[in-house]
């Protein structure tokens, strides 16, 4: 008999073909409330990706958890001091879509210093005829801060290298291996920089680590990016800076409370948008998948975990 493990947020097709060849994947989302009393002590692994929430609660409701396999690097979805509490050990997916994000965090810089898809709207509109577009503000050669220069900061740090950017950092801890100027004040560094770059993780308290001090800071010829969470960004302060002008733009993957966009943030030239795709390229999104299968085997067959988060190891 296969052993049951929850499915409690979605996963792509190709990962959930393989588990279900070794394992009964059980949809939490179809149980009713007597379904899942019936077998929730059967349930020692739970499936979830990075952006849903696992809390103190569902995990108090399943007595042999032992597992949560995210799918994703970030885990701020996942009570982790809870986690521990109950002994349940907490697998992501690092490293194998660093490359993808960073790719992602440079598109988004070039695209909205560029606007990349205002100039494309402009072709279409049938503007073009008539006039030309607008002045748009060069990347090469300006300053870039990065808030969070762990494996994604650090890969976008790399690119941004290749466009002659001046580079620096804002983590709480500075890197001692790292050439990049460590700047341990986030306001300080939106301040230096023309182009602010979010690859934090979603934590607590990183919640509206760029409010709107740090918003004003960048300034009105300033463009902040947001590829970590959309929590650590206050986003109503966000569009009110863009209204007022004081911001000079965003490029965001990820937003407050997705996969809801606030339509203060459309049509707007010196904004671009994308629904937190990041990470989701074929080969990435295989990689990420093989890796939370990795984690499942490893834990049914007694080996250890291939990628505990920090707080599990
Ligand atoms: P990582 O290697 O753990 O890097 C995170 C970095 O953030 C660390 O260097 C950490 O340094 C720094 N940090 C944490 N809190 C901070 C704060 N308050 N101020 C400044 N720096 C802070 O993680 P990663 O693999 O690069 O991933 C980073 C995040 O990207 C994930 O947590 C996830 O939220 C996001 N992500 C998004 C997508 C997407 O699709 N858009 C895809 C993958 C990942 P200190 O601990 O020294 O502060
Ligand atoms: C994914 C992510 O979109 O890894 C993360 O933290 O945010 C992204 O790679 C997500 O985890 C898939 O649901």
């Amino acid at each position: 008999m296969k052993m049951k493990v929850l499915k409690q947020a979605f996963l792509p097709a190709p990962l959930l073909s393989d588990l279900q060849q070794r394992y009964e994947v059980v949809e939490f989302s179809l149980l009713t409330s007597s379904d899942f009393a019936g077998m929730a002590a059967d349930f020692q692994v739970l499936l979830t990706n990075g952006e849903a929430v696992v809390t103190r609660e569902l995990m108090a409701s399943l007595p042999n958890l032992a597992l949560i396999a995210v799918f994703g690097v970030g885990y701020d979805g996942v009570d982790v001091q809870a986690a521990k509490e109950h002994q349940v050990k907490v697998t992501h997916t690092p490293d194998v879509l660093t490359e993808d994000v960073a790719d992602l965090a440079i598109g988004l810089m070039l695209s909205t210093s560029r606007q990349i898809p205002g100039a494309q709207a402009f072709i279409q509109q049938g503007k073009w005829p008539q006039a030309s577009y607008p002045w748009t503000r060069k990347v090469s050669g300006s300053a870039l801060g990065i808030v969070g220069l762990g494996r994604i900061g650090l890969a976008a740090a790399k690119r941004a290298q290749a466009f002659d950017m001046s580079i620096a950092y804002c983590n709480r801890t500075p890197l001692g291996n790292v050439a990049y100027r460590y700047q341990p004040d986030v306001v300080a560094l939106a301040r230096e920089s023309d182009f602010l770059l979010v690859c934090a993780p979603g934590t607590a308290s990183n919640r509206h680590l760029i409010n709107r001090e740090v918003l004003e800071a960048l300034g009105s010829e300033g463009i902040l990016i947001n590829v970590g969470r959309g929590s650590v960004v206050d986003e109503q302060a966000l569009i009110a800076a863009l209204d007022a002008g004081t911001l000079g733009g965003a490029g965001l993957d990820v937003f407050s409370e997705e996969p809801q966009v606030p339509s203060a943030l459309f049509h707007r030239p010196n904004v671009v948008l994308t629904p937190h795709i990041a990470s989701a390229t074929w080969s990435t999104r295989l990689a990420m998948s093989q890796l939370v299968a990795k984690n499942v085997d490893a834990f049914f067959n007694g080996q250890p975990l291939a990628t505990p988060v920090p707080e599990s190891r």
